[in-house]
């Protein structure tokens, strides 16, 4: 009874916990605490896991994580309406994509050299699977008379290297700033057999199943966190801006926004739960893609992925979570965490694959 009502009492607070001083806050920083703070880890001394740069180190701090992360896409929307595929087909597409799914590895490192400046490196390998279903009146010319075929790419995607710095740290609330560049390590060239005149060919594949953007991104974000005895809550707003106006393709993705807010409880020394809500801005991509086909036959357009009206939107997620932490004994500071991120809302440009859900599992572990 006392949980529920303490969750209710969080969900009221959150919006308003900037102002919130209902109790005398005790310094109960512990990861990222100053030195003459006891170093003792709690379960939500990180955010869900899906929030990258959420926290910092004290100096000389290590830690070294491994996220796996499944996004699940299907079904079309134009907007924020779900369409068919004939309804695709009608707006004079060949082919429209069915469902995606992208898996991402990610192994990533952090290091303080200083109390309040902490650096992140990341690298990660990406799996993506297309199914596409091809317009019945062009099936029998490009596709041999099947309605539908899969693409496929895998491969190492953008090293993101990072920098974080403490600006703030007052009693139980803190805030950092971080600053990263994506460097463009991830492949724009990859290829995959699909449908053209006269049967299947190697062919280019369009931005959304490539492994990278291209380009050099800045990577700009700022943190505030505040901890009480047994919760806490957090605000991030993070950035990707395309440094160059094309890659190599001829093309770059859009300048992407958002701004997220968590709050975590813990139920008690090693286990916390998360929740909380991300809203992100896509915007379009601009330019055309070298060597991805815009003409199908029938005067008809292509793929939905070939055209640069067909990316960026909007939406906004749900985040629910839980952190695992051993706080003492052999495997101190090991922590597993899952989080799920599921769609409330989503207005696309153009036609679109929509994203259902998104779950990331990782282990950390810090030194
Ligand atoms: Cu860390």
């Amino acid at each position: 009874m006392k949980t529920s009502t303490q969750f209710i009492t969080l969900a009221l607070t959150l919006t308003a916990a900037t102002t919130a001083h209902a109790a005398p806050a005790a310094p109960v920083f512990s990861c990222c605490s100053t030195e003459e703070h006891q170093h003792i880890a709690r379960p939500d001394d990180h955010a869900p896991i899906s929030v990258m740069g959420d926290h910092t180190h004290s100096k000389g701090g290590w830690m070294l994580s491994y996220r796996y992360m499944n996004m699940q896409m299907d079904g079309m929307r134009n907007g924020s309406d779900r369409v068919s595929s004939s309804e695709v087909f009608a707006a004079n597409y060949a082919v429209a994509p069915e469902s995606m799914t992208m898996e991402m590895h990610m192994l990533g490192a952090m290091y303080a050299p200083t109390e309040k400046l902490t650096l992140m490196l990341m690298a990660n390998y990406i799996e993506t699977e297309m199914d596409n279903l091809v317009n019945p009146a062009v099936a029998g010319m490009i596709n041999g008379g099947e309605s539908g075929f899969t693409t496929e790419s895998s491969g190492l995607g953008d090293l993101k290297v990072s920098a974080l710095y403490r600006f703030y740290l007052e009693d139980n609330r803190k805030a950092h700033f971080g600053l990263g560049l994506s460097l463009p390590t991830g492949s724009i060239d990859e290829k995959d057999d699909t449908p053209a005149m006269g049967g299947r060919q190697y062919q280019q594949l369009p931005a959304s199943m490539q492994l990278g953007s291209g380009t050099f991104d800045l990577l700009p974000s700022l943190t505030f966190v505040q901890q009480f005895d047994e919760w806490s809550w957090g605000s991030q707003m993070n950035g990707v801006i395309r440094l160059q106006d094309e890659n190599s393709n001829d093309y770059r993705l859009g300048h992407q926004f958002e701004w997220l807010s968590w709050a975590g409880y813990n139920l008690n020394e090693w286990l916390g739960l998360t929740g909380g809500l991300s809203y992100k801005y896509t915007g379009e991509l601009e330019g055309d893609q070298k060597d991805v086909n815009l003409m199908a036959p029938g005067m008809r357009q292509s793929v939905t992925t070939a055209f640069e009206e067909n990316f960026g939107g909007q939406r906004i997620d749900v985040l629910l979570g839980v952190n695992l932490l051993k706080p003492s004994g052999a495997l101190a500071g090991h922590r597993l965490s899952l989080d799920l991120r599921l769609q409330l809302w989503q207005d696309l440009n153009g036609y679109q694959l929509e994203t259902d859900s998104t779950v990331t599992i990782g282990w950390s572990k810090a030194f």
